[in-house]
């Protein structure tokens, strides 16, 4: 590839030549013959000629395919400069600004001559890792105080918020390595334990030990670090706290010796990537791979409050993570008790104007219905589901919906309020009935009987009100996986 640069200023021409001649075959035409001289001199490729015109991209043998830069800092004649190159047949042309910021007008009047014209600031290019590697020396002399404080230390806790998620297992992971301790110097430790089932799983693939602490053991440590959560949660019961970490809100009420938080960052694991990357820590894979499990799981896979550095925490961490270990993480979600429960909601199911209705019968747990109407929410068509079940000889029902064309709280507030207690909001809720209630109002039904009854209550709950259009879509139900389908009138 061939580069041509129309520079007159000496340090711009050697920066040029030291970032582009390792991918270009790059030339400089110069109009001072002593710089040119010098330069040559060094080894650069330097041509004196005058850049006004277009003779002088001719001698150069520029063509289509070189890449024209031109300085431009602030000195009048750039508009004739482009013109003879644009006359020369170039097209790929950038004007690269030095000095004061480019002026928006001349923007407009360079583009006249030249409509292709790619416009790079110097400044710009250079502002996002000098401010990086500057702030990167700032949380370096942070974390080294902090690190200096902990070293004497003989017990240290790093405490969790109760049913510690992704972002507060990983932190600590993190934590312990910046604080260069092992598992029996630094305690990771919550009020709480882990209990839900993806978290579980996460803390049994990578071998992540929470401790369950009591407020009386509190006292035994010598430092307390809490992170991905402020002391204020623990209302009054720690004894000190040396250090927090975290990326929610700040929180007055409390005091602590050092702390980072920043609310801008999409999980703590960003601002502990900093850490680890300010010393120069070694970051083993297993915690690489928490660490990025954790800022895909806070952010929502970037889909929620990011922020540049979670990405560029993101990538740093990618290349030292394990990604199978992560998709095995993820797919905990799924377990076979979760998927036999949507297996029985499709064998008694019935979907009639966007509206899934379905009964799973009998189950021993009411988040596997709540589970299963969250799950069939995704499926193709579907806007609202309606998914009941019976527990302990109570009539479960959740409902959910997406665009919320009415409140999902009302539907079960104005059919089964009267019977049992009902409630929830716009996007969901949840009735719990007595079966005997349940029976006395809608009579003795089987599965398939269920979920058509529901379901023609939310399509009369929807079109209530709205014009009482009839529909003519297809219209599917399942019994014992015997699929009916037909075209309603
Ligand atoms: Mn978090």
């Amino acid at each position: 590839m061939r580069a041509l640069a129309v520079c007159q200023d000496e340090l711009v021409i050697r920066t040029l030549h030291r970032v582009l001649s390792g991918v270009f075959d790059i030339e400089f035409l110069i109009e001072s013959r002593p710089l040119a001289r010098r330069l040559v001199d060094d080894g650069v490729a330097a041509t004196v000629a005058d850049p006004r015109r277009v003779d002088s991209y001719l001698r150069v043998d520029l063509t289509p395919n070189t890449c024209v830069i031109v300085e431009d800092n602030g000195k009048r004649g750039l508009k004739r400069i482009f013109s003879a190159i644009r006359d020369a047949g170039g097209c790929l042309v950038y004007a690269l600004h030095v000095g004061n910021a480019p002026q928006r007008r001349n923007f407009e009047e360079l583009r006249s001559v030249c409509p292709e014209l790619t416009h790079l600031d110097l400044a710009e290019l250079l502002s996002a890792p000098l401010t990086t590697e500057l702030g990167r020396s700032l949380t370096r002399a942070r974390v080294q105080q902090y690190q200096r404080y902990f070293a004497d230390a003989d017990r240290v806790l790093i405490l969790l918020h109760n049913e510690p998620d992704p972002d507060a297992m990983a932190a600590g992971l993190a934590l312990r390595n910046v604080l260069r301790r092992t598992r029996q110097t630094a305690i990771i430790g919550a009020m709480e334990g882990v209990t839900r089932p993806e978290n579980v799983r996460m803390a049994d693939l990578l071998d992540i030990q929470v401790e369950t602490i009591t407020p009386e053991e509190l006292g035994a440590f010598d430092r307390i670090a809490t992170v991905d959560v402020q002391p204020h949660y623990f209302g009054g019961l720690l004894p000190r706290v040396d250090l927090v970490i975290d990326h929610h809100p700040e929180q007055p009420g409390y005091t602590s010796v050092f702390k980072d938080i920043r609310a801008n960052y999409g999980s703590t694991c960003t601002i502990l990537t900093e850490h680890l990357r300010a010393v120069d820590a070694n970051i083993s894979e297993r915690t690489a791979t928490a660490m990025l499990y954790a800022i895909k799981s806070d952010t929502l896979f970037f889909a929620r409050q990011t922020n540049r550095v979670d990405l560029e925490a993101f990538s740093y961490l990618y290349p030292l993570a394990d990604a199978a270990m992560i998709r095995k993480m993820e797919g905990a979600e799924i377990t076979l008790e979760r998927l036999e429960h949507v297996t029985r909601a499709l064998a008694a199911s019935r979907l009639r104007n966007r509206v899934f209705s379905a009964f799973i019968g009998e189950t021993s747990r009411e988040d596997l219905i709540t589970y299963t109407a969250d799950f069939l929410l995704q499926v193709e068509d579907v806007k609202w589901t309606m998914v009941s079940g019976i527990v302990n000889n109570q009539f479960i029902l959740s409902v959910r919906n997406l665009g919320y064309t009415r409140n999902a709280g009302e539907f079960v507030k104005a059919n089964f309020g009267d019977i049992g207690s009902a409630g929830g909001h716009r996007a969901m809720a949840k009735a719990v009935v007595p079966m005997d209630r349940f029976r006395a109002k809608f009579g003795d039904m089987s599965g398939v009987g269920i979920s058509a009854r529901i379901g023609e209550l939310a399509e009369a709950f929807l079109t209530e009100g709205s014009s009482r259009e009839r529909d003519r879509d297809r219209e599917t139900t399942r019994e014992g996986g015997r699929l009916e389908a037909r075209t309603a009138r």
